[in-house]
């Protein structure tokens, strides 16, 4: 899978280049293409910047350098997207239908913004990463880029996408490694029983429990089965 980054600051691009995504880069199972948007500024200056029009504060990035550094990377298959807190909230459903795009062109704003003639032209979708404002959009691309990677085929070596919180739906259940006590605090037994059937009932029975405890509104948009229903109805009672 090909990423393509507009931005006026690749170099904030490093926290990439380390761990999984590292190794996913070397591989060739992704490729991440980072340009600079100032490259493409004709100016004299390297000017890739302006005051709006109308007034207000701030400069807005130039359409005509925007557009020249799209020019540069666009191909017929790409999926052109502007991280923006105006864009729909990206979530793990979305971050699964990315990972089947063949080329994603992320274009990362910075200052007040970018003059919207450009983004007219070249988006074909706007994505957010909450309901806060930032700096400009690189966190929200390398955030883009590690959770869709990590579903691209050969990125991680096993299932790890299966169990994980939202896989499901739900949240994750509890996990614990090596040693058997900590703190005082003995591993649940059932996880030192080997019998599997066992184990996968607690697990899913603790990823109730959390995502009842800690995002109940997720609880309302999964089938549950009676049991499950009458495990949270017992829940309920307790915080009563
Ligand atoms: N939140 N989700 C976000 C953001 C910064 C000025 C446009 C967000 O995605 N992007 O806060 N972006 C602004 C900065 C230009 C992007």
């Amino acid at each position: 899978m090909k990423f393509d980054v507009l931005t006026l600051f690749p170099e904030m691009f490093e926290p990439l280049k380390q761990s999984i995504i590292k190794r996913a880069t070397e591989k060739q199972i992704i490729d991440i293409n980072l340009i600079n948007i100032r490259d493409f500024s004709e100016d004299k200056h390297n000017k890739v910047d302006d005051t709006p029009y109308g007034g207000g504060a701030g400069m807005l990035m130039k359409p005509d350098v925007v557009d020249r550094a799209y020019n540069s990377v666009k191909s017929k298959n790409a999926k052109v997207i502007y991280l923006t807190p105006q864009g729909k909230r990206l979530n793990q459903e979305k971050v699964k239908e990315l990972s089947k795009e063949e080329h994603l062109i992320l274009l990362c704003g910075h200052y007040e913004g970018i003059d919207q003639r450009v983004i007219d032209k070249i988006v074909d979708e706007e994505i957010s990463i909450g309901d806060y404002v930032l700096t400009g959009g690189e966190i929200p691309a390398m955030v883009l880029i590690d959770s869709v990677s990590r579903y691209v085929e050969g990125v991680l070596s096993n299932e790890s996408t299966d169990e994980e919180s939202f896989a499901n739906g739900l949240l994750e259940y509890p996990q614990y490694t090596r040693p058997e006590i900590f703190n005082n605090e003995k591993v649940p037994e059932v996880l030192i029983s080997g019998h599997h059937e066992n184990i996968k009932n607690w697990r899913r029975e603790k990823a109730l429990e959390n995502t009842f405890r800690k995002r109940p509104e997720l609880l309302e948009n999964i089938a549950l089965t009676d049991k499950e229903k009458s495990y949270i109805e017992k829940l309920k009672k307790e915080v009563q």
